[in-house]
């Protein structure tokens, strides 16, 4: 049997079947990991033991920690987790709070206790937080104290789940200050789990994406070593939420793989994060479209000038929303495509390459082809689903959707593209979401960037609904500016204008105006809820 570090073997009993995992290949000499790798002892001992520990590593509200004020605090709750809370190399940990330097801490400490990170978001509920802890027989938790009523109505029916610790209140402290500050990692094996990551999609039960350290370490190697090339003096700001894999890799784990500082604030709102890129000069900052859209009005209130680099994900980038924001500060975005599955990017574009309306090519290491529905290459210029492979990939926790996510060892992401002779990759929709309307494949986010040049414009949605004539019609849900008013007159301007800019057909039939669009906690258009208006 194969090495491993895991007493408390659920998860590795829970994997796919061998037949059932993409293939992982590993082409590149960054990505040769050795048999045994802690991905905290990597990220976080390592650059003290090389000399790092004096550089900031974590900034949050009245905090300034560095890599080793770091390496203490997770040390230190290493051993409550081990000693007081019992806990053994491959249980579960539910980590359950917003962006803060103490959940950061959370991360790493069960890492280096040999534990399985189980991440939740803030707003999840009981009933959430019941499924996760179910579905991954979850034995412990590590909760914000402000968020443990959620948590105690879930463990009230939850026996697995034994022990349970809030953070950032005066016990905790006492209790850490009593332990050693020195922890010697476990000596878990490359391909010992890390992390259940969950992904609700828009339906259904959640579905847990197990992913190994070694995993942890690969994205750092791809995302950050072959396309951003964040450096030391780099600040790292943003939005998404560390129990994403959006946040978590660029909110905490590139950030300690280039010894660089990331700032940790929750509730950073568009107006908010743009007030905090100046405040703590940041220089690199993660946030979705939406966010870049929303500050790109805001920019000229504040001195920004220490951004150099911006990462969008999450959703495509309207060419609208680039443009605005690199008038605004002269940055050109990086877009990538990344998801849970994959654990982050994969697909992507800096400033260097970026062409009109593409997102971008495969990132090095990882590899693909658009096909068919039988897994035919489809003709350059064509559109079909994307098949992508490289060293991370789709494994969940005892899932019978890994049939259909991973076919003939390719990961299938479930978004429809066309490729130009040149491998750059155009996005057009997730695959269900594409609209046929009279026999047209017309897809959302395409019209959305036409819509989002007019200018009485602020945000907007486009869907298909069903039809007996059309089999569906275009239907568009628009956010107004302020000083613009829905009505006729309006509805007609924003038809006449994608008539204009776009293949007349692509026009929405239909449009309707909301206050506000109905976004996931990662920021994510709730396509499905506008369906069901
Ligand atoms: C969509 C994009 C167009 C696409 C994610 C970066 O979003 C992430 O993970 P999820 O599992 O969703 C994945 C799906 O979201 N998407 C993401 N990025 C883009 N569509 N342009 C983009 N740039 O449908 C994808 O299949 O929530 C993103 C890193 C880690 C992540 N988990």
């Amino acid at each position: 049997m194969k090495y491993t570090a895991h007493v408390d073997s659920f998860v590795r009993e829970n994997l796919p079947a061998p037949e059932l995992l993409p293939e992982f290949i590993f082409e590149t000499p960054e990505l040769q990991f050795p048999e045994r790798l802690n991905a905290a002892a990597a990220l976080l001992d390592k650059p003290v033991a090389e000399g790092a520990g004096e550089r900031p590593a974590v900034i949050g509200k009245d905090i300034r920690w560095t890599y080793r004020d770091l390496q203490c605090h997770v040390n230190r709750l290493a051993h409550v987790l081990t000693e007081d809370m019992g806990l053994v190399p491959g249980n579960r940990v539910l980590l359950r709070g917003a962006n803060t330097p103490w959940f950061a801490a959370g991360w790493l400490a069960v890492w280096k206790a040999g534990g399985v990170v189980v991440g939740s978001m803030p707003l999840l509920r009981a009933k959430e937080l019941k499924q996760f802890i179910r579905l991954a027989r979850v034995t412990h938790a590590l909760c914000e104290a402000s968020l443990m009523e959620e948590l105690e109505l879930a463990r009230a029916e939850c026996p697995e789940l034994t022990h349970v610790l809030a953070f950032g209140e005066s016990a905790f402290d006492e209790r850490l200050s009593g332990k050693p500050i020195d922890f010697t990692a476990v000596d878990t094996a490359a391909e010992d789990p890390a992390l259940i990551a969950f992904t609700s999609g828009t339906t259904g039960v959640p579905k847990g994406c197990i992913h190994f350290h070694r995993d942890v370490l690969a994205q750092c190697e791809v995302v950050c070593g072959y396309w951003l090339k964040p450096e030391p003096d780099d600040v790292f700001i943003g939005t998404p939420p560390l129990a994403f894999t959006f946040g978590l890799g660029g909110l905490l784990c590139f950030p300690l793989w280039a010894r660089a500082a990331t700032v940790l604030l929750e509730k950073l709102t568009p107006p908010v994060l743009i007030q905090a890129i100046e405040q703590y000069r940041a220089t690199i900052c993660f946030t979705s479209p939406t966010g870049y859209r929303q500050m790109s009005g805001l920019a000229s209130q504040y001195d920004i000038g220490s951004l150099r680099k911006c990462v969008s994900a999450g959703e495509a980038l309207p060419v609208d929303t680039r443009t605005k924001w690199r008038a605004a500060t002269g940055i050109q975005i990086h877009d990538g495509i990344g998801g849970t599955e994959m654990i982050h990017i994969y697909v992507a574009s800096g400033p260097e390459d970026y062409r009109e309306g593409a997102l971008g090519r495969f990132l090095p290491g990882y590899r693909g082809m658009i096909v068919d529905d039988l897994m035919r290459p489809v003709p350059v210029g064509e559109t079909g689903k994307l098949a992508v492979k490289g060293p991370t990939g789709c494994r969940y926790l005892a899932d019978e959707r890994q049939k259909s996510f991973v076919q003939d060892g390719w990961n299938i992401t479930g978004d429809a593209y066309h490729q130009d002779g040149d491998g750059y990759l155009y996005y057009h929709s997730r695959v269900d979401d594409l609209i046929v309307t009279s026999g047209y494949n017309v897809s959302g986010p395409e019209v959305e960037e036409v819509l989002l040049e007019h200018p009485a414009v602020a945000e907007c949605g486009v869907i298909g609904t069903p039809d007996p004539d059309r089999g569906q019609v275009i239907k568009a849900f628009v956010v107004l500016r302020p000083g613009y008013g829905g009505g006729e007159e309006m509805v007609k301007s924003l038809q006449d204008f994608v008539k204009q800019k776009a293949a007349p057909y692509k026009y929405p039939r239909v449009v309707a105006f909301l206050e506000a669009l109905p976004r996931t906690e990662t920021g994510k258009l709730q396509r499905f809820k506008l369906k069901q208006l």
